[in-house]
């Protein structure tokens, strides 16, 4: 059944963080979540998120011109056109804009959103179908303080909502960042996972220096330890440690994933849609993964409700050997959903309703779109 769209419209929504998240590039204090909605024939609405982090300090693209190339690029090609599917969504998009995954990762979202809504079905139907009604979720402490970690690494385990933490390392000196690292491992007991990201703060030479440190200390994953342009330099560290890498930053497109694994790169992706270009297009790397043997890690840029359950859909359609960090809304005082995804026991459920199975509050949305 194919689909018309009628109109695209798209809000900037500011929304602090509960506590200041320090990443090695910046320190984030409220997010910004580009909000489509798409309106398309018979009364069907389909709703998208695009989100990064810190600006232009992440990626390539700030939420401001994300919202520009929606509203001057992309929704002028797509607006009174119908389309079979998300492939012939993408065919058109892909031949007039090159580049801006994040803008079209929000348009084939709210499109996926439509379609299940218009044929009654999850958007993770019509990506092949859910494996599994509920995800492992990990948490990120990156309070900048090894004590305050510590202590909501430990709160969070009594608690039992995650039992897998994430450390953002990369913007002080190895020693002080390895000290970081070993001394949560230790307060937190063996039987809990931690991993580091170094979100490509290192060189070659001090990422050799830190893996054998955190390798040696008990460390499960090391992420992104040097910069996405250094492949070579991310093949040798796979291959030389027994820690895994986890490829992030270097791995946006199937494209990355096959000259990776071509060079003999062992360890796993981090999956998300922003990167690909929507949660089909990412589908599309977890394939190049498989074949070549690479294990899959569901990754996020820090979105919302919105954004993670577009992913969650498509997560829940494959293995995750490393399992997921779906918990952008929880890292958020408030969300622009009626009703918030349910996180329990180190995982989160999949919504099984039409579409995304999630409702937009439009006071909510109004009350923190940007003005
Ligand atoms: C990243 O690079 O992985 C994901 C979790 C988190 O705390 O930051 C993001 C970005
Ligand atoms: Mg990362």
């Amino acid at each position: 059944m194919s689909i018309t769209i009628e109109s695209i419209a798209c809000w900037l929504v500011d929304i602090p963080t509960i506590r200041p998240h320090k990443l090695s590039m910046t320190t984030m204090g409220c997010q910004t979540l580009t909000i489509v909605r798409m309106t398309c024939a018979q009364g069907v609405v389909g709703w998208g998120e695009a989100t990064t982090i810190g600006g232009l300090s992440y990626g390539a693209e700030s939420p401001e011109a994300i919202k520009s190339a929606i509203e001057t690029y992309l929704a002028p090609l797509l607006c009174g056109q119908s389309f079979s599917g998300p492939a012939a969504l993408a065919e058109t998009m892909n031949a007039s804009v090159k580049g801006n995954t994040f803008a079209k990762s929000a348009l084939e979202t709210a499109f996926l959103d439509a379609q299940g809504k218009a044929l009654g079905v999850p958007v993770s139907t019509l990506l092949g179908g859910a494996l599994y009604e509920r995800l492992p979720v990990l948490w990120t402490l990156a309070s900048g303080d090894t004590n305050k970690d510590i202590e909501e690494g430990k709160r969070l385990l009594a608690e039992g909502r995650h039992n897998a933490f994430k450390l953002k390392i990369g913007a002080r000196e190895l020693a002080t960042d390895v000290r970081h690292a070993l001394a949560i491992k230790a307060a937190l007991g063996d039987e809990v996972s931690i991993r580091v990201d170094v979100n490509q703060a290192w060189d070659l030479t001090t990422a050799m220096k830190g893996m054998r440190q955190l390798q040696d200390g008990g460390i499960d994953l090391v992420e992104q330890p040097i910069p996405l342009w250094d492949t070579q330099g991310l093949i040798t560290l796979s291959q030389r440690f027994e820690v895994p890498i986890l490829a992030d930053e270097a791995v946006a497109t199937r494209h990355d994933g096959y000259a990776l694994a071509r060079g003999g790169f062992t360890g796993a992706y981090a999956l998300k849609i922003a990167k690909a270009g929507g949660p089909v297009q990412a589908l599309k790397l977890a394939q190049v993964a498989q074949a070549a043997g690479v294990a899959l890690y569901g990754g996020t840029m820090l979105e919302g409700s919105l954004g993670t359950v577009a992913s969650l859909h498509a997560w829940s359609t494959v293995r995750m050997q490393w399992g997921t960090e779906m918990f952008g809304p929880l890292l958020l005082k408030d969300d622009i959903v009626v009703r918030p995804l349910d996180f329990s026991h180190g995982q989160v459920s999949v919504p099984k309703g039409p579409g995304l199975g999630i409702e937009i509050d439009d006071d909510k949305l109004r009350h923190y779109a940007r003005q």
